[in-house]
């Protein structure tokens, strides 16, 4: 899917009315480092700046909405979704960029999907996203986050097993529940890079 500056303007402009002006910005902050990472590893640029746009765009739909998007669309909601809102917008996203935003590359629409829990096996696209996301320069200081930004561009599995050992700490610290999904993307990455 190769789309021209003017359609990446009018997703640039649609996401502004869409998202709150923090989230905006984070957006931006995706795209761009998304683009940079892709660089980086020999991706191709402009559709990791369309991945990293595209990432949260069903993060401002009411909660209500974001479920009957998925429902509505074959898209299966589990319980731990329905009970921590924080995780919806990501499948509400891959239906949403495809409904709205008119993406059909499958890749990309992967990306979104795992953008949140990150997955096993992650394809080169959903590393740079799930990287993007934790690394861009808006993100709010997190505890080592200045060495992960550093081991992300020179080894993107390790910043992976990386962000989802913080992220797992994180949420058990705050005794949030957690998705399998999360759990198993820590233990593959954790895997892979002790070889
Ligand atoms: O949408 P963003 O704020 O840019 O970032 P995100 O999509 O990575 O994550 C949103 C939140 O989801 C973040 O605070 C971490 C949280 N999260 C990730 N995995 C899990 C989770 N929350 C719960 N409850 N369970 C998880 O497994
Ligand atoms: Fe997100
Ligand atoms: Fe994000």
């Amino acid at each position: 899917m190769i789309m021209n500056r003017n359609e990446i303007d009018a997703i640039d402009k649609k996401l502004k009315t869409e998202l709150n002006e923090r989230r905006y910005i984070h957006t931006k902050g995706v795209a761009y480092t998304a683009s940079a990472l892709a660089a980086t590893y020999g991706y191709n640029v402009d559709k990791a700046l369309l991945a990293g746009y595209l990432h949260d765009c069903a993060k401002c739909l009411p909660d209500d909405t974001a479920f009957k998007l998925c429902l509505e669309n074959n898209v299966k909601v589990s319980e731990i979704e329905y009970e921590n809102t924080a995780l919806i917008h990501a499948k509400a996203g891959y239906v949403y960029a495809r409904l709205e935003y008119g993406i059909d590359d499958t890749d990309i629409l992967n990306a979104i999907l795992y953008h949140t829990t990150g997955r096993p096996q992650m394809s080169d696209l959903e590393k740079i996203i799930y990287v993007a996301d934790y690394i861009e320069p808006n993100r709010k200081k997190i505890e080592g986050l200045d060495e992960i930004r550093k081991i992300s561009m020179i080894d993107i599995d390790k910043a992976v097993y990386m962000i989802s050992e913080n992220t797992l700490n994180y949420l058990k610290k705050s005794g949030s529940l957690i998705d399998d999904m999360t759990v198993k993307t820590y233990e593959y990455y954790k895997n892979i890079i002790e070889v």
